[in-house]
């Protein structure tokens, strides 16, 4: 079933600028309590060593950059990093851990001890572990797990420019076993990798006509890593990541768009832009995966400036003496 064909798009996505930010906001106000910030704080539990190709990624074995490979994290570590974000007034705290897909071994053992660890600390909880199958997902759900970002990046005849070791239908297979198992679609994708206009409007397409729209669409705008194929690629510039904001809030009426890579390269007022354009979350935290993300004390003086306050966590604190509720 298609919600959106991708003339309907194009013809959004190419309105003149502020007409079209006018409308977004519209959408957005309808939606949403004007103000509310959704907050996630991003945490790599395993890093680098990945055996995948993705052009703009500092974790992939095929280049060589600065980073460097981690094994995954004790367990207390991501609670005390949890804790420090709930502090912060983090809504969502996300896992990340690198690779192709996710193996029934330790590591996912660790993850799933590391969903149920952050959850009852009053977090909601997302993970990006790679590609998964059904079971993996349920897993996941049963652990506790709000989320799963599985990012579709680009379009559909862009992608194998930009990865060559998965296909798109990967991806998109992915989705769907994150769908079935009733967890929320995470997914977004990344501007300013060499695609053009039509792949923008082909991957908003992809996103806005899956079965279930995505809960939470990230937008990142490409920060280039020394070392990869994307390095010398020339930053995205405002008005390109406000278009994109606008039109995905149109089209993805009740999603939480989220301004996520390349917020550092940001003034306070092109992101009041954004938000006013509709995108109504960011990842806090002075470090995404590997790169650097604005400090919280620079997020919180915007936040007071511009009227804007977290989105209070879904999930209410659990101590560990908390009885099971007898149903
Ligand atoms: C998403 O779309 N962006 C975040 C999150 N989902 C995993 C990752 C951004 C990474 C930016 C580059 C880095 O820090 O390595």
């Amino acid at each position: 079933m298609e919600r959106w064909t991708k003339e309907q798009i194009a013809e959004i996505y190419n309105k003149p600028l502020l007409g079209l930010m006018y409308e977004s906001n519209e959408v957005y106000k309808q939606n949403f309590e004007v103000g509310e910030i959704v907050v996630n704080t991003l945490l790599s539990v395993k890093t680098g060593g990945c055996p995948e190709d993705c052009s703009y990624c500092s974790q992939s074995s095929k280049y060589v950059t600065d980073v460097k490979a981690s094994k995954m994290m004790e367990l207390e570590d991501v609670k005390a990093k949890a804790r420090e974000a709930k502090e912060n007034g983090t809504t969502r705290f996300c896992i990340s851990s690198m690779g192709t897909r996710v193996r029934n071994n330790r590591d996912f053992d660790n993850v799933l001890e590391m969903v149920k660890a952050v959850k009852a600390e009053g977090l909601e909880v997302c993970c990006t572990l790679g590609m998964l199958n059904p079971e993996q997902a349920d897993r996941l759900k049963e652990a506790g797990l709000n989320a799963y970002n599985h990012n579709v990046d680009t379009s559909d005849e862009y992608y194998d420019k930009i990865i060559t070791t998965r296909t798109y239908k990967d991806r998109l297979e992915t989705l769907e076993a994150v769908a079935g198992s009733g967890l929320k679609i995470c997914s977004g994708g990344i501007i300013g990798m060499g695609e053009t206009h039509e792949d923008r409007i082909g991957m908003l397409h992809t996103l806005a006509n899956l079965p279930e729209q995505p809960e939470s669409v990230p937008i990142n705008c490409l920060v280039p890593i020394k070392g990869t194929p994307l390095e010398n690629n020339k930053r995205v510039d405002v008005w390109e990541m406000l278009r994109m904001i606008a039109t995905a809030r149109i089209i993805m009426p009740k999603a939480v768009v989220r301004i996520s890579a390349g917020r550092e390269m940001m003034s306070t007022e092109e992101q009041a832009l954004c938000f006013m354009a509709g995108a109504n979350s960011i990842f806090a935290g002075n470090k995404l995966l590997t790169t650097p993300n604005p400090e919280i004390g620079t997020d919180n003086h915007m936040f007071n400036l511009l009227g804007l306050k977290p989105r209070p966590s879904s999930v209410h604190e659990r101590s560990s003496t908390d009885l099971p509720i007898i149903s």
